[in-house]
């Protein structure tokens, strides 16, 4: 899992509003748009209770510790979607308990091994690998104009990449999988085949060759320039959750509208969203 750097996420908070304009340019719906496709719920379900939970993210000192306005970030993209969150006065377990006796309905937070959301009336824990693959995958199903039917390219078989494909996968992708350890590709396709018996998955085995007769591609690897100007086509649909960003800088300027990538926005929108999926479900 790639630590973020400040850098990573320095210019976030500022520029919400138009990234998620940038989004529906090139996807055809906003950051909340795509994290409600991501969870299965219509923006009008959610929007009716945004409200209902409030969500403390507490920063955590553990291990390299404190990211600078790590949760700040996240308290501002919930905020942005419209959700009651705050970032706790104290870090670690004085700020978890801080929020249980606040009343706080969820918490956020991280240390060096997970990023979780945590639903503390629904016992739910939401984890940020799992909702940044959904998310970009549910933006490549966005700008292939459904993805059903379609040839899908994942690369990078860890926890974002396992997610994505299975959502992929749900949504009736013909899925290739590809990565440098192979044993993590096969697992993947055993996850995800039983999981959704009549899904489609092969295994990809050369990076180039399977550039060459893929469109869609989801990049979920955490190297550099994984897709370089020469692998790039055209008619490419490029979702890119992997951080660093596996696209080079002249595969990006290729692609232009059609990649899209960031490095916390669409992950913690999902997280946020799934926090209201699961109490809905709960309340059912
Ligand atoms: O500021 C804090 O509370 C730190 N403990 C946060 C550490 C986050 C470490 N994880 C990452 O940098 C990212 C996650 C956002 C998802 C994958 N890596």
């Amino acid at each position: 899992m790639t630590r973020l750097q400040p850098d990573d996420i320095c210019h976030i908070t500022s520029n919400l509003a138009d990234y998620s304009r940038d989004l529906e340019l090139k996807t055809g719906r906003s950051l909340l748009g795509i994290a409600c496709l991501a969870c299965g719920m219509d923006e009008e379900t959610f929007k009716n209770r945004q409200l209902d939970k409030s969500i403390c993210v507490v920063p955590v000192t553990a291990g390299m510790g404190i990211i600078s306005r790590f949760s700040d970030t996240v308290a501002a993209i919930l905020t942005f979607l419209g959700c009651r969150a705050a970032v706790a006065d104290q870090t670690d377990v004085t700020g978890v308990a801080h929020a249980f006796a606040s009343g706080y309905d969820a918490l956020m937070m991280a240390d060096d091994n997970r990023f979780v959301a945590i639903d503390l009336h629904a016992r739910q824990v939401t984890d940020n690998a799992d909702a940044t693959g959904r998310g970009f995958a549910a933006a490549l199903d966005l700008m292939a104009g459904g993805i059903r039917g379609r040839d899908v390219l994942v690369l990078g078989c860890g926890p974002v990449g396992a997610a994505g494909a299975g959502l992929l996968a749900s949504l009736g992708a013909r899925v290739a999988l590809l990565d440098k350890d192979r044993h993590a590709a096969v697992q993947v396709k055993e996850t995800v085949s039983d999981r959704y018996r009549s899904a489609d998955i092969k295994i990809e085995d050369h990076l180039e060759t399977a550039l060459s007769y893929h469109r869609f591609i989801l990049e979920a690897t955490p190297a550099l320039d994984t897709i370089n100007g020469a692998l790039v086509s055209q008619d490419m649909r490029v979702a890119a959750p992997g951080v660093p960003l596996g696209v080079s800088s002249e595969a990006a300027a290729l692609l232009g509208p059609h990649l899209v990538h960031d490095t916390l926005e669409i992950g913690v929108a999902v997280m946020a969203v799934s926090l209201f999926c699961e109490s809905i479900r709960i309340d059912r």
